[in-house]
This record gives structure tokens, sequence and C-alpha cells, in this order.
């Protein structure tokens, strides 16, 4: 402890941009008493955490400022990327992974004798998303600035993001995330950023004094949109673009009115009303819940956004028709969609545009990325409620809608079907605004996330703008940071990696391919075996302290981490383990290997069947562990609270990964790839982008199982059955039974009866129809794992094929297809 003593502390060192060892102590030290006003012998975990995480920020700000200089300077063409959700999981080690300065930063904590990983550990994440939309988002804005991309992120800055689970008894329950509780570091607050957003009220028509005719919008509340910004650093370049989050607040903190009347509590109210909008984060990943206050927080986040790009914008255009060549803005999902609305009423009714122009300029913006084709997560607007929020919008989208169905209806003469079908207003039932629709007439370019899905956007849910533009049609697969999913969470794998073909593959992840020749080679899939080997210890031992239950890591980890959802089939998925579970029990000496089958993922709080799967998965693992007869060759573990930090001790560990959803539902899938660049084989259906994923790894290192889209329809069609699979499958009846009759119940008949129910009734996944087809490619894994040299062979190929899956490509295809934006070097 010696350099630890106050007179060591280097003051003039302050603000350095130093990485080495010695550079890190000085400023961990510097932080630790200036910033924090603490000394190292009594400074809490946390204390060092924040001194450690202020000394990287400082080194974020100082090439976050060269960044916007350069960009200023060249007035650059500008991405931006609109979201409700950003999941972007903890900074600090991804931090110092992109600065170049990871091992430096771990010796200097280790020579000051902290432990390093229970720093990293200290770090609350952000959860600002669901899931796959938001780690989407995430990774995104990570390739932007890796990709040196002038590019920018808008979103919400809720105070609680993401629920954290907890299990009690079986059952999820949900906690309050107080992710700001101990500080952000990483965030710089803007207040004077700050712009006015007006709700509700209504409008008024008048004659300006040229003539014209005019809307004014009388808004009946007004809310404050303030901005905190987060720099997001390129991977070993001198990029750090902005993640600007807004946190909604009171226009006054008291109304004087109010408050002269003595109507105290009245006047703090309206100021705790405005800063509900920024409140929490809605926990729904499907299924709309038609709530005002999501209307409030779409508007919210996008008129925030649209006012900053305006400002902007006119720093150096001459007037707001130029917008479009500053701005490409693209729409992550139809939750900021009334984007399209709201830039039409800031250019005509506030910069007074004429329509056509102002139209032009809108459609020129924006990019509308689709994300399910779920039709229950597809967003309408009840028209009262969203006129009651946005009166003037309503009105602007009524004349999108009129000029738009006129084209529709010049274009298809008598063809009123397609124009009901083609409306932005559905009139069935409660007249309701379709946001997917509003989106797709607002854009140039719309996108879906894989390559069947992008198909069945165009010939099925968006057929009709198909029809009429193709040429606004895009896929873009998506694809995953390899710097927080490959290099930060398996550091074994990357360094044998790197041994073997040289770190080139760090900056072009095709470069992976150099491994196939590997592949071949004896030694190295012995390393690869150990490396893996050592993974599972690791996972093993989290499992334990998570769980309590201890796992072989001889034994064959098969993974399912995601959201709980029907149609991602984690039922199926438990419908296998009672298969296995029988035959054991039926027969000790089958020849089926050692299995551990874990899961993770969290259920939306009012979604009764995914909680109900999580119930049962508890049930089934206590007594499947606890039975003595099958001795340990089959194990059931679920990890609580699936988020970021906690999946990336998840990944590295696995053997198998479950991508079992019903074909045609998942929209791509972007845990898929993570596990593969893990060195985990697939077993799925062709859905989403594991179709890609199997062309890519090649069929032979893919285990496929399950109907196809056309044969999921033509089921549907014939009118499906699921009961003739129970009744003719004698383990599947076995296994439904097992779960009917209370085996893992304790007798009780009516707990799972729900599920029972739901698979014998109506199955609206097909969880039966694909059971026989996944219990034997379950069975050809078993075989296949019997076999080490063949699955290490194709472990390797998984990872030597997966390079297209860096989200860095995904971010080239859309600076080329849709953005049309240039990298822009920060020199040095
Ligand atoms: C209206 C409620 C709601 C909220 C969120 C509906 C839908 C969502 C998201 C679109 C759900 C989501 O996260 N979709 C996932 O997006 C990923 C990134 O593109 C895909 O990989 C997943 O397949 C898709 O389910």
């Amino acid at each position: 402890m010696a350099n630890l003593h106050l007179q060591n502390l280097p003051m003039a060192e302050s603000g350095s941009a130093g990485t080495s060892v010695e550079d890190w102590k000085k400023a961990f030290l510097w932080n630790l008493y200036y910033v924090l006003g603490r000394f190292p012998e009594t400074a809490s975990l946390n204390d060092k955490y924040l001194a450690l995480a202020h000394s990287v920020r400082e080194r974020l700000l100082d090439r976050w400022v060269k960044t916007s200089e350069t960009y200023y300077r060249k007035k650059a063409r500008t991405a931006c990327y609109l979201s409700a959700e950003f999941l972007l999981g903890p900074h600090l080690g991804n931090n110092l992974l992109n600065l170049g300065a990871y091992d430096e930063a771990k010796q200097a904590m280790e020579e000051l004798g902290f432990n390093f990983e229970d720093l990293l550990d200290q770090e609350e994440e952000p959860g600002l998303g669901n899931g796959g939309l938001g780690r989407l988002a995430a990774c995104y804005v990570d390739s932007m600035a890796t990709l040196e991309i002038p590019a920018v992120g808008h979103g919400i800055r809720y105070e609680f993001g993401i629920f954290d689970q907890v299990i009690r008894d079986g059952w999820q329950v949900e906690i309050a995330d107080k992710w700001l509780r101990l500080g952000n570091p990483w965030e710089i607050p803007r207040p004077e950023i700050a712009m006015t957003v007006g709700l509700g009220g209504h409008t008024e028509h008048y004659t300006d004094e040229n003539g014209r005719y005019r809307v004014r919008w009388i808004p009946q509340r007004l809310v404050k949109g303030i901005a905190h910004d987060t720099p997001i650093l390129g991977f070993r370049v001198n990029t750090a673009n902005m993640l600007r989050l807004w946190r909604a607040e009171a226009v006054n903190s008291f109304d004087f009115q109010s408050f002269n009347t003595g109507d105290y509590y009245g006047a703090v109210e309206e100021k705790v009303g405005s800063e509900t909008i920024s409140k929490v984060l809605y926990p729904n990943d499907s299924g709309l819940e038609g709530k005002q206050l999501r209307l409030e927080q779409q508007y919210f986040l996008v008129s925030c956004a649209l006012q900053d790009m305006m400002r902007i914008t006119l720093q150096t255009a001459p007037d707001p028709s130029h917008f479009h060549e500053k701005y490409a803005v693209q729409l992550n999902d139809t939750h900021p969609a009334v984007a399209v609305a709201e830039l039409m009423r800031l250019l005509v009714d506030e910069y007074g545009m004429d329509w056509e122009p102002a139209w032009e300029v809108t459609r020129r913006t924006m990019g509308y990325t689709n994300h399910t084709l779920l039709p229950e997560a597809l967003e309408k607007w009840p028209i009262g409620l969203f006129e009651s929020v946005l009166p003037r919008h309503l009105e602007i989208i009524f004349e999108i809608n009129r000029r738009f169905i006129d084209e529709v209806r010049a274009r298809y003469p008598g063809d009123d079907e397609r124009v009901r079908r083609l409306s932005l207003i559905d009139e069935t039932g409660g007249r309701s605004i379709r946001m997917a629709h509003l989106a797709c007439v607002g854009s140039h370019a719309i996108n879906g996330v894989a390559t069947l899905h992008s198909e069945l956007l165009k010939h099925e849910v968006l057929r009709d703008f198909n029809d009429m533009w193709p040429e606004k049609f895009f896929n873009v697969t998506n694809g995953v940071t390899p710097r927080r999913f490959l290099m930060l969470t398996n550091p074994g794998l990357t360094k044998l990696v790197s041994d073997a073909i040289g770190d080139g593959w760090t900056r072009d992840l095709d470069k992976l391919r150099l491994l196939e020749a590997k592949a071949d080679e004896l030694a190295f899939r012995d390393a690869w075996r150990s490396v893996k080997r050592q993974c599972r210890e690791a996972f093993a031992a989290e499992i334990l302290k998570k769980t309590g239950i201890t796992t072989d890591p001889a034994s064959l980890f098969d993974v399912q981490v995601k959201r709980f959802h029907e149609y991602k089939r984690q039922h199926l998925n438990v419908l296998h383990i009672i298969t296995l579970y029988h035959r054991l029990k039926r027969d000790p000496h089958c020849d089926a290997p050692a299995r551990t089958v874990v899961f993770a993922g969290k259920a939306a709080p009012g979604y009764m069947m995914a909680k109900l799967i999580i119930k049962l998965i508890h049930a089934v693992a206590d007594i499947v562990n606890n039975d003595r007869a099958i001795a340990g060759r089959l194990r059931v573990a679920f990890v609580p609270d699936y988020n970021v930090k906690n999946s990336q001790r998840i990944f590295p560990g696995a053997d198998l990964s479950e991508q079992i959803s019903t074909a045609g539902k998942e929209a791509s899938g972007t845990g898929n790839m993570k596990f593969a660049m893990n060195g985990a084989l697939t077993i799925g259906t062709l859905d989403g982008a594991n179709v890609e994923i199997r062309d890519a790894v090649g069929a032979e290192n893919f285990f496929l199982f399950g109907m196809t889209v056309d044969e999921v329809q033509r089921r549907l069609a014939e009118c499906y059955r699921p009961y003739e699979h129970y009744r003719s499958d004698e383990e599947l009846k076995e296994a439904i039974d097992a779960i009917a009759d209370g085996a893992f119940s304790n007798g009780d008949r009516e707990l799972f009866r729900p599920i029972v129910d739901n698979l014998l009734g109506t199955d609206p996944y097909m969880v039966l129809a694909d059971y026989r087809s996944y219990i034997d490619c379950q069975d050809k894994v078993g075989r296949a794992w019997r076999e080490p040299e063949r699955w290490t062979r194709a472990s390797i190929l998984n990872v030597a094929r997966i390079g297209q899956f860096t989200s860095d490509r995904a971010i080239g295809d859309y600076c080329r297809d849709i953005w049309h934006i240039n990298p822009v070097k920060v020199a040095e």
C-alpha cells in the first residue's frame, strides 16, 4: 500500500490522457481524492469503482471533445438513431477495452491491492431496454463509433429501467431497478440543453400576415426535456460519439399562482406529473398496453430529439429545408414513428414551410426498421387517446393520410379494399392509427432485420406498401458487437484465437475465417476444448452462486436465454427435459450424455402464461435435480435476473444454443449470434437470422429441426389439431401427462393446467407439431457431443464463419444503402 499515501498524489497529473499502469494509478488516486473526497484506507468498493470510472471518463472526454470539434468543423452529415430503448450494459470494462487499456488498468488496480473483477462488478448496468431491440441499439452505437460514423443516439433517460427479477418459490417477482442510486459517472447532464415539449390542448387555424393559412397548437401542458449525454467510444479509434438521453422535468418548479393562493400541494403535483414521463421503462416486449403515458414518452423523445437536430441544422444551414442533408434519422421500430408528424409540424407550423417541400424533407430524412411480425406487437393508437395528447399531430396524420389515399386511388382506381388495407387509420372496432403505416409512408427506406423477416414483411405484413414502392424496401440483417460479446466476455477464447491467427480479426471480423484451417489441427482442437472447459467451469461456479445448484462442467451445457414468450417456446425445451428425464428413469443406462439445461430470462409482468412457464421450469428442476436415481446425468438451472452483465457470464460457457421459435415469429434473434461467436452450436428452426447463421456456418455444423414458415402456414390453413400429436406420440403424451397429473406440483393438477390446456387446445405456437422433430434432433446433439473431435471442429467452424454477424457489417449496410453517410476520421 506504499503508493497509497496522500503525499504521493500526483496533483499535476490530473486530466492526463495517458494509459500506462502508472498513469492509471495516478488518475485513480487523484479522482478518489478530488472527485470523491475519499482516501484509500476507508474508501468503499463503490468509491473505488467510481474513482476508476472517472479516470476512464477523463480519457473519453478527451476523445469526445476532439470528435465533436471535428464533426463541427467538417459539417458532417450525421446519423441519428431514435430509439425508446438502449440496453447498454456496464460501461467500465467495455470502455477500457475500446481504449486499448484494459490490461494496464487491471494491473494498476491489482498493484494498488484491489480486485479488478470486484470493481467491474460494482457497476449497476443501465438496463434501459427490454431485450433484443434495445440491445441492438446499444450494439449499433458501439459500431457507429468504431466505424467512425458521425452519429448520435437519442433515447429516454428512464429513472427505472427494466425491473430486476428475483425468484420466490419458483415464481418471478419484479423489483424496481434503482440503477441511479449510487450515481452514474458516465453521463454528463446538460441543463442548458433543454427542449420544451407540449402535450394536450387544442389547435387554432388562422391566416397569417401574408395571407397564408396556418395552424397553431395551444398545448395544455408543457414539459421540459433535459439532455444527459453519455460518450460512446469506438474500438481503438479516437471517435467518441454521443448518446443523448432525455429526462423530463417541470417547466417551472412551482406554479406561483397556486402557491400564492395556498395550493402548495397542487403546485408540487404539477412538477411531479411532468417528471413521470421519464420515470419508468414499460416492461412489455410485445403486446400493446394502450397507455397514455407510453404515448407521452414516445412523443417526448421524438420532440426533444427533432428540436435538438433542428437547432443544430440551423447553426450552419440557412433554413430548415436542408434538414435531410444534415441528418439521416433511423426509427427503431414504430416507438418513435410519431417523428414523421412532429417533423412535419416543425417544418410547416413552426418554420412556415409549404406542405409539399416539408413532406419531401421528411421522407428523405426518415428510415424505418421493423422488428416484429407479431400482430399484437404492431403499435396502434386509439384516435381519441391520440387526439387528447397530440391534437395537432392527429390533424397532420389525417392530412398525410388524405394525400396518401389520393395517391393509392390514382394508382389503383376502384380498389377500395386496398385503400382500406393501406390507410393509416384502422377503421375496424374503435378507430386507431397504425403506426407502422405512418412510418412506411413517411420514410424513404423500410427494412427488416434478417433476410427471412424482410421477405415476410414484403410479402405479408407490408405487402401493399411493397406493391406500391418496392424500391423503398431493404434488408439489414442484425449484428452484435464482438467487442462486448466476444473479447470482453471471453478473454480465454480471444487469446486462443489471436495466438493462432493474429489479432487482425478484432478490427475485421471476417478474418476469423483464418481459423478454418486450424479446425483440422488436433493440438488446436485440444486447446479449444480446454478453453471451453474452463468457460464451463466459470459458468458452473456462477450457477452455483446464483442458484445453489451444482452442475458438472464436463456435461453438455444446453442454454436458452432470452425474454420469456410463448413464441420462443421455452416450454418446448421443458418437454425435452421431461422426456429425457423419463428415459433416464426407465433406463439408467441409456446412452444420453450428461446434460445441464440452463434458462434465464424475464417475463413481462402481466404475461401470465410466460410467468407460469418460468414456474414450470423451477418445478421440473426441483424434481429432476433431486432425483438420485438419475445420478446427476441431467440438471436444470434457472439463472435469475437475466441482463447484459449476467449474459456476459453465460455465452462463453454454452455448448448448445437454443433458438427454437416457431418459424416466422422471431424477426432475427441476436442471442443466436452471441452464442455462435462463443463457439456454441445451435439447435434451431429456420426462423429469423438462424437461416443465415446456418448458411454461414454450414448445415453440418448446425442442428436444424421443425417446420418451415411454409409448413407452419399450411398446417394452420388445414386446421391444426395438436391433440392428434399428443395421442399418437407416446413420449409426448407421457411428458404432458406428467405435467397435468401434478408430477411436478406435488399432485396439484390445477397449477399448470393453463399450459396443458393451451397446448392440447389451440397450441398457437405449434409446440406439439414440432415436438418429435425437436426430440430427434436433440438425440443427434447427444450423439454428436459424444464425438468430441467432431464437436470441437464444428465449434471452431462456427466461430470461423460468424464474421458477417458483427454489428459493424450491419452498420456498414445502413450507411451504404439507407443513410448514405461516410466515415469521418478524428485525429489523435
Ligand atoms: C409495443 C410493445 C412492444 C415493445 C417492444 C412491441 C415490440 C417490442 C420489440 C419490437 C420487441 C423486440 O425486442 N423485438 C426483437 O428485436 C430484435 C432486434 O431486431 C430481434 O432480434 C428479435 O427477433 C425481435 O423479437
